[in-house]
């Protein structure tokens, strides 16, 4: 089961989708307003939905001709990252324009016991589905980077599962790790979407297609698979270092790392068009504009 938000007459609309790809609109104002009555009823989020849709009416739109919105306004979204070798190997052929001859701190964060995790972007700074992403004036390598997101409560537990982009500058952060807030935090540098699926009916988080696309000109440039099942990490792992000694706003999202980069001698442009499909939760599509737009 996945929630949605939507625009409906101009306000918006939090709904279910299940399995079959129906949707049931919800009474809750927002994700977090469900998972709290669930918690107050001392149910679950999954029973308290069935028990809600139960005898009504699916809409008659498909999930297409929605006018999604993210399906969580984040207060914060944090990221992990070089969780999984591609990343690694993707790090330090940037830092090193391929010219390795000593382990690096990437091999170093790989293999320690402290995963890298860093802050990554605001709700202000958060796109939505079919929303703009934008790039950096000053970089000339930025790629997308697909990733699973974790939704999480203010004690740092799972409440269910988005997919995220974590844009990032692989130029600057090449050029001095230092720079790395630069390289992947700036307007519209993230996006989520497009919807949440419950925690409770994912069997196994380490067993999700991540399939990323991007087009340009109406062709496919770029094309990429992977599957949480190669992350180096466990996600409890990732939330612990999270909310160690921090406060946790509810709602927070932490995204996972990528595992797919695609080719060096690629970087985004204006018009591109970036899908990316996470088994189970959906396709987040979006689109890049220059900066400035
Ligand atoms: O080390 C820099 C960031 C890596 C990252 O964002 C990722 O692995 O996804
Ligand atoms: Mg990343």
């Amino acid at each position: 089961m996945r929630i949605i938000r939507y625009v409906k007459e101009g306000s918006t609309q939090l709904a279910a989708v299940n399995d079959q790809e129906q949707i049931f609109t919800l009474p809750q104002g927002d994700f977090l307003a469900l998972i709290h009555e669930a918690d107050a009823l001392g149910t679950t989020p999954l029973a308290l939905v069935l028990k809600t849709i139960e005898g009504s009416e699916a809409l008659a739109d498909q999930i297409e001709q929605l006018q999604l919105l993210v399906p969580i306004e984040a207060p914060e979204v944090w990221a992990a990252g070089v969780t999984y070798e591609r990343s690694r190997d993707a790090r330090n052929y940037e830092a090193t324009e391929g010219r390795l001859d000593a382990s690096t701190f990437y091999d170093k964060v790989y293999d320690a016991v402290r995963p890298e995790i860093f802050f990554k972007s605001t709700a202000a700074r958060t796109v939505g589905p079919g929303g703009e992403v934008q790039l950096r004036s000053d970089s000339v390598w930025q790629v997308p980077e697909p990733e699973l997101g974790l939704v999480l409560n203010a004690k740092g537990n799972i409440v269910g599962y988005t997919i995220g982009n974590d844009m990032s500058c692989r130029d600057i952060e090449g050029e001095n790790p230092l720079y790395l807030p630069q390289a992947k935090v700036w307007k519209r540098s993230c996006s989520l979407g497009p919807a949440i699926r419950l925690a409770e009916t994912v069997e196994d988080p380490y067993n999700l297609q991540i399939t990323s696309l991007i087009y340009r000109d109406g062709e496919k440039a770029v094309e990429g698979t992977a599957s949480t099942g190669q992350l180096k990490r466990k996600l409890e792992e990732l939330t612990e270092y999270l909310i160690r000694d921090n406060e946790l706003f509810e709602g927070t999202v932490l995204l996972t790392g990528t595992c797919i980069v695609p080719p060096n001698e690629f970087t985004l442009a204006h018009g591109d068009r970036i899908e990316i499909e996470i088994s189970g939760i959906g396709t987040l599509v979006n689109h890049v504009v220059s900066a400035g737009r």
